[in-house]
């Protein structure tokens, strides 16, 4: 009932409300609507209220949840419902949580912070409050497991050209990061649910480091991590931002699930890499061995080219890589 005197108040920020009106439209008392003008106001919203008048919606905190998000989203299924969360562990635990009970396909799972955020092969991801962009897709794809990579790389164009659309341009290095003047500014961790051939969920989780500062990272990732104000001086506004990387994301999506193709994000991927054309180290394990990176294949791995003129098409999974003498 609070965001839906929240709505009435979000459609009419040119004038005052009365709170009979407000009482009458949703059919609770006054001292009802004066509470939940109460609680909005606990929230962060500036709400004018005169005894006279009634309340006028002055201004909507910076949080990611739903009501602040609507306005954005131009979506069919991604992002119609979102379950926000002031702090969680990790919004891909929750968002798998909430798969294996059935959540609907497109279900978004955003919080301000994660205390225990992560990064793959168990590695940390730092999260602080009201900082990032801290969101998990549930999507409930009718594919083989094999095809997962392919979403990872959907969700890398994605962040990449919503990017763009805020004037910054960063570059993707393969598999699941994106970059900004050498150092990491997103990470995108895909976790699925599934049998041999069978996907029954996945969670695609995208870390954006959108306002942190050099004093919200720990001392020693600072020399691959940075954030988009750290860069670039500016503020992001995390709530048109994420409307915006949503809506690019259920646009090609579409592709895949349509053709199973991922033509288009592979072409932005492509043209934003951060390594192809280079010699890369890669990691397995213990191991390390260097290579050229050529190209991407139409499934989202990378062809790389040793010395001795072998080739071989990367999947992502545990594998990483990096520069030829440091992280990119
Ligand atoms: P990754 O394994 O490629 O990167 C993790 C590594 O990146 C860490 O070991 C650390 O060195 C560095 N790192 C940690 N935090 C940050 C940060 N904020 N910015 C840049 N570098 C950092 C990348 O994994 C995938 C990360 C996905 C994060 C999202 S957030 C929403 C969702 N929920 C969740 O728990 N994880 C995903």
């Amino acid at each position: 009932m609070k965001y839906e005197v929240l709505h009435i108040l979000k459609k009419n920020t040119h004038t005052f409300v009365s709170g009979q009106l407000i009482s009458d439209k949703l059919g609770v008392s006054r001292t009802a609507v004066w509470k939940y003008i109460n609680n909005l106001k606990k929230e962060g919203y500036i709400i004018d209220s005169s005894s006279k008048k009634g309340y006028k919606l002055l201004e909507s905190p910076d949080m990611l949840s739903f009501e602040e998000i609507e306005k954005y989203l131009k979506t069919k299924y991604i992002g119609k419902k979102i379950v926000y969360l002031e702090s969680v562990d990790s919004t891909n635990n929750k968002a798998k949580e909430l798969a294996s009970k059935g959540e609907n396909h497109g279900t978004l799972v955003i919080a301000e912070e994660q205390l225990g955020g992560r990064g793959r092969l168990g590695r940390a991801w730092c999260s602080p409050k009201y900082k990032g962009i801290w969101l998990s897709i549930i999507l409930r794809p009718d594919i083989n497991p094999m095809q997962i990579p392919k979403l990872t790389q959907i969700a890398a164009a994605s962040v990449i050209e919503s990017l763009k659309d805020f004037k910054i341009e960063a570059t993707i290095k393969w598999p699941n990061d994106i970059i900004l003047n050498g150092k990491k500014i997103c990470g995108i961790l895909t976790e699925m649910n599934a049998e041999m051939n069978k996907v029954h969920y996945v969670v695609l989780g995208i870390g954006i480091n959108a306002n942190l500062g050099e004093e919200d990272f720990q001392k020693d990732i600072l020399s691959k991590a940075t954030s988009i104000k750290i860069e670039t001086g500016l503020t992001l506004d995390r709530k048109s931002f994420v409307g915006n990387l949503v809506n690019k994301f259920e646009y090609l999506y579409e592709e895949f699930e349509k053709t199973q193709n991922i033509e288009s994000s592979i072409k932005i991927c492509r043209t934003n890499s951060a390594v192809i054309g280079k010699i890369i180290r890669i990691i397995r394990g213990e191991n390390e061995t260097f290579a050229k990176a050529l190209d991407l294949d139409k499934n989202g791995g990378l062809i790389v080219q040793y010395e001795n003129g072998t080739r071989e098409n990367l999947i992502s999974g545990e594998i990483s890589i990096r520069g030829l003498n440091g992280y990119i």
